[in-house]
């Protein structure tokens, strides 16, 4: 197979609802998708889900385009390949930038499964009909705003709620969710944010007490050992997210016990092939994992329900209804959750329809190697 013209649109869509981490707030996300057209003249999509800011990781949007244009378009378009992984392996020495990898890697899952034609979780060795989800809330101003942004994910159906903690935003909102919903599975998720020090670990020897399914990512990234010694002093499982970016650093936490949930995410792990290696390799381990999400709009969305039909998915993962976020998504049909549940497609590919002219109506930015008469 031979990858002829490779676009790139620089998509910005409006939050319905905006989202605050221990970072920042946002009210509208800027993605990339990457349209990859075969010499048959058939397309497969892929998403960059790169933040804008280098904030939960290294890349942003900008990166993502120049190193997209400059490197990725480059190998993508020079090589032939039969299947997805044979591809990947043409941008292999490319260090690093695994949001730009997992677009392009995206691109060509979905183009190989349509060629093939057959859904794209089958085709990863999927074997769910069904995938679990849950919702992934930010930082509210109150608590109150909190407890009715909780109140209408389970009025939605969905059956695990996680929430964005922050130095000052843990104790009490988690106690006070806890209060008003004794049964709903919860999770926290700190994205780092806590130094490792006496007063962080109290508020987690706090949480430990709350029946959380799981604390995710209390500390810096590269942070291993603290994850380690803390994982060692309470029961709740500790899961990893930013620190598990290549499948070195997922033997590094197994080596280490640094955590005994893994969240994948074929974002920052550079793309489907790398997203299944984790999942095997944690499997093997006896480590449930579940797929975190990115905020995607609708083609990374896909991706995520079909790497969560994979047997090691045993948690729910974060692929909320696209309407949850996006207004009017591009795909269609959007993704869609019925009780905190998602059918995974049985059409070829991502088994949904792009709405290219939805795309190119919110697209800021645009490459086409058709047009780039230097290359
Ligand atoms: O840590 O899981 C995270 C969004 C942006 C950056 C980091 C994270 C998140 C989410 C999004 O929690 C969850 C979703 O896409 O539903
Ligand atoms: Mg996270």
């Amino acid at each position: 197979m031979r990858i002829e013209r490779l676009r790139i649109f620089e998509v910005r869509l409006h939050l319905v609802h905006s989202f605050q981490t221990s970072s920042h707030r946002k009210s509208g996300l800027t993605h990339l998708l990457v349209a990859a057209t075969d010499t048959d003249g058939r397309t497969g999509w892929g998403e960059i889900a790169s933040p804008a800011d280098p904030f939960y990781c290294s890349e942003t949007t900008s990166t993502a385009f120049e190193i997209a244009i400059d490197y990725l378009v480059l190998h993508a378009l020079d090589s032939d390949w039969d299947t997805p992984p044979e591809l990947e392996a043409s941008w292999a020495k490319i260090r690093g930038h695994e949001f730009t990898k997992a677009g392009f890697s995206g691109a060509a899952w979905d183009l190989h499964a349509r060629t093939v034609d057959k859904p794209l979780a089958s085709v990863l060795g999927g074997t769910r009909a069904e995938v679990v989800t849950g919702v992934s809330l930010g930082i509210e101003p109150t608590i109150d705003d909190l407890l009715t942004q909780v109140q209408h994910q389970v009025d939605a159906g969905y059956r695990r709620v996680k929430l964005k903690i922050t130095p000052g935003w843990d104790v009490e909102p988690v106690a006070a969710v806890r209060a008003a919903y004794p049964d709903l599975d919860l999770h926290v998720d700190a994205n780092g944010a806590y130094p490792d020090d006496d007063a962080s670990a109290k508020v987690f020897t706090t949480l430990d007490g709350a029946g959380l399914i799981m604390i995710e990512q209390p500390y810096a990234p590269r942070d291993f050992l603290a994850h380690a010694r803390l994982q060692s002093r309470i029961g709740t499982p500790v899961c990893l997210d930013e620190s598990v970016v290549d499948i070195h650093d997922l033997h590094t936490m197994l080596a280490l016990e640094a955590g005994r949930v893994l969240n994948i995410k074929i974002s920052r792990m550079g793309g489907l092939t790398a997203a299944r290696a984790a999942h095997d390799v944690a499997v093997d381990a006896g480590i449930p994992v579940w797929c975190g999400g990115m905020h995607e709009f609708g083609v990374g969305r896909a991706a995520n329900v079909a790497i969560s039909s994979l047997p090691g998915f045993t948690l729910p993962s974060d692929v909320s209804d696209s309407d949850k976020y996006y207004a009017r998504d591009i795909i269609v049909p959007p993704v869609a959750a019925h009780d905190g549940v998602v059918t995974v497609p049985t059409g070829p590919g991502l088994g949904h329809d792009v709405d290219v002219h939805w795309v190119e109506q919110n697209t800021v930015r645009f490459y086409d190697s058709g047009d780039d008469t230097a290359a």
